[in-house]
């Protein structure tokens, strides 16, 4: 029974990982977690009792750090401040969390020889014209835009680093933009799902012609542990399933889903330096490990999502008020 250390895992995509690696492997699991604003224990009720631990405490704090990655086999490293609208108003934590935080935890693993997953995204690559032919590739430079895809691509090239000069065991990979159960309200999603519950319009940024490469938690849960199982020390591999959708397309399905005319949206202020497009070619992924997304059919996800927002309203509704009072401040 193999250990896994999982920063972040209150957060969207790490509980969703840890919800999928206890139901489809025998680890056992040990949650790091700060509990910002993105984490939520209610995320990680009704696991099994045995082989699951939460830990309340920062990545970015030493002795903890170490003590917990002795006890581990393989650090699985989710955590991180998320949010580029956040990073646009208040880098400091992006730097703390995602470079000193990564930092830490790298330091720890080479200290004690232990597997290292990172856990990036397809911002660092920048982005792409909406006619590009070519898709993001493992060597595509990188070229990040916001706050917080420069120090997700700083925290990358931490790990590269380390696995250079001092042989750190790790896999990282870049994943698009998640969907599924558990995010939080601030998202562009489940924002727009839980204003159509509130008789809230959806807000658009812009006109809507931004494209973002959808792939279901799950699907980026099961090629992580594809990655911790089969991957290569030193490699990255691009994580995606071909999801792209411009914001407008999915604000309409949204609507569509939710009953509401497919016009029933505002148009708000633009996001600072908004990436047009992002697209992710995951062949490497695909040839070299034999991993294949489950969750292909985007119109369904959407539908079992907001199916989710709108029977887990105790989940989200404490959230609710505060994020859109944010967003009311800066036109959006
Ligand atoms: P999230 O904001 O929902 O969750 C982040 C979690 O990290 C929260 O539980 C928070 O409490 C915790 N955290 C923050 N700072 C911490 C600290 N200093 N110490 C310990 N815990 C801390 O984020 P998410 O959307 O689930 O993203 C998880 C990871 O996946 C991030 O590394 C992100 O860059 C990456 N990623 C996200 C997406 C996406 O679409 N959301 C896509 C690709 C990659
Ligand atoms: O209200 C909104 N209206 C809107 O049009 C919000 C919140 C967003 N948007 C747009 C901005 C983006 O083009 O929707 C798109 C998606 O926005 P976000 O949910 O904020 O995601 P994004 O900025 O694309 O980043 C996400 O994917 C990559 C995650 O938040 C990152 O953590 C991940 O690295």
């Amino acid at each position: 029974m193999q250990k896994l250390l999982v920063t972040g895992g209150a957060g969207f995509i790490g509980s969703n990982f840890v919800h999928y690696a206890l139901a489809n492997t025998d680890s056992s699991i040990t949650v790091l977690d700060k509990l910002t604003y993105a984490g939520n224990l209610a995320s990680l009720q009704g696991l099994p009792e045995d082989r699951f631990t939460f830990v309340q405490g920062d990545i970015c704090d030493n002795g903890l750090v170490d003590t917990l990655v002795q006890e581990t086999d393989v650090v699985v490293h989710y955590a991180a401040e998320s949010h580029n609208d956040n990073s646009l108003h208040d880098p400091r934590p992006f730097l703390d969390t995602n470079i000193i935080g990564t930092y830490t935890l790298i330091e720890a693993a080479r200290k004690h020889g232990k597997r290292f997953h990172h856990i990036s995204t397809d911002e660092v690559y920048g982005d792409l014209e909406l006619d590009d032919p070519e898709r993001f590739t493992e060597s595509t430079p990188y070229n990040p835009s916001s706050p917080y895809s420069s120090t997700k691509a700083g925290s990358d090239l931490l790990v590269r680093a380390w696995v250079r000069s001092f042989g750190l065991q790790a896999t990282i990979s870049n994943c698009s933009n998640n969907y599924g159960p558990y995010q939080h309200v601030e998202k562009f999603i489940p924002r727009q799902i839980t204003n159509v519950i509130d008789g809230i319009r959806p807000k658009l940024y812009g006109a809507g012609e931004n494209v973002r490469d959808w792939i279901h938690a799950n699907d980026h849960s099961s090629a992580v542990l594809t990655i911790i199982e089969k991957g290569e020390i030193g490699q990255t591999y691009l994580i995606g399933a071909d999801g792209e959708k411009n914001n407008k397309e999915v604000v309409e399905l949204i609507l569509k889903h939710m009953g509401q005319p497919a016009d029933a949206y505002d148009q708000v202020i633009d996001r600072p330096g908004h990436d047009l497009r992002y697209a992710i070619d995951s062949s490497r992924l695909r040839t070299e490990l034999g991993w294949e997304p489950k969750f292909s059919n985007f119109d369904q996800g959407i539908e079992a999502t907001i199916a989710w927002y709108r029977e887990n309203e105790a989940w989200w509704r404490p959230q609710k008020a505060e994020t859109e009072a944010k967003y009311k401040v800066q036109g959006q």
